[in-house]
């Protein structure tokens, strides 16, 4: 079994300091939250930006200022993933500038889903305009599945030759509207991608740790942070996001799976290290 990847997704779109006073905002608070998980053992930063009053952003000036301090902080050694989701709302084309800067990975979700009260849209020419994004960028996408159809959009998009399975996919579970935390269905997503692909889970909520377990045991990848996740246990808010990687760690130890290093991790996914 390949070493376990962990990504850290310290903020996301949604959560705020009111749901817990330890969510980072500026730059540089992201970006030691990035270094703090990656010293705990974190391979992989999933960015969201913040601007100036906390508002979710996906301007590319806030995007390479996390960038640089993160790059700065690990001596490039964490690999760099931007969203594209950016929040519910947000225009395509606001939502895919942070792949200009040439990132390692960048999301690409696989579909529209329910999110919450609203809509996370993602129609067909949409997917398609981020996937020729990323391709012309030299990026390498990281399915987001919320749902198990996604799976059939992205066999779609491969089809036109906008990307390239077997990929890489990340499986969403928990979202209110997407697909739930049942660890059933876990294992059929699992079923439903592409031979030779790798993936990943993030569990939203209480779904974080018990997917994250069988993630480890059935040789997927993990995903914990702040955008998924604000709780360390039952009412217990997390300290940190190194504190909710940390625990991965030691999971992963005592279940005899070796935790990869950004190099690793660059290794399985088919990534060079990039000097910009
Ligand atoms: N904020 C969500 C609506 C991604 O990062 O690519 C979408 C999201 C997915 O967070
Ligand atoms: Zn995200």
């Amino acid at each position: 079994m390949d070493p376990l990847i962990i990504t850290v997704a310290p903020v996301g779109a949604e959560v705020t300091r009111a749901d817990n006073p330890n969510v980072p905002y500026t730059p540089e608070e992201i970006a030691e939250e990035c270094y703090l998980a990656w010293r705990e053992g974190a391979s992989i930063a999933h960015i969201h930006g913040r601007d100036e009053h906390g508002t979710a952003t996906q301007d590319p000036k806030v995007y390479r200022e996390i960038i640089e301090r993160v790059k700065e902080k690990t001596g490039g050694d964490m690999i760099i993933q931007v969203s594209t989701g950016g929040a519910v709302g947000m225009s395509a084309a606001e939502r895919v500038a942070p792949v200009s800067l040439k990132p390692d990975m960048a999301t690409l979700t696989c579909g529209t889903v329910n999110f919450g009260d609203g809509i996370f849209t993602n129609s067909r020419g949409d997917m398609e305009f981020f996937a020729a994004a990323i391709k012309e960028n030299g990026v390498l996408p990281e399915f987001e599945i919320f749902d198990a159809g996604m799976i059939e959009n992205a066999r779609r998009l491969a089809q036109k030759g906008l990307i390239t399975l077997p990929g890489h996919f990340d499986f969403v579970m928990g979202v209110p509207g997407g697909i739930s935390g049942d660890p059933r269905n876990l294992m059929h997503l699992m079923s439903l991608i592409p031979e030779g692909s790798t993936w990943t889970v993030a569990g939203i909520g209480r779904h974080e740790l018990p997917l994250a377990a069988m993630a480890v045991v059935l040789g997927g990848h993990v995903r914990v942070g702040f955008e998924d996740n604000i709780y360390y246990s039952r009412g217990i808010l997390a300290k940190s996001n190194a504190q909710l990687v940390a625990r991965i760690v030691r999971l992963a130890t005592e279940l005899g799976r070796p935790v990869a290093k950004p190099d690793d991790a660059r290794k399985i996914l088919g990534l060079r290290r990039k000097e910009n």
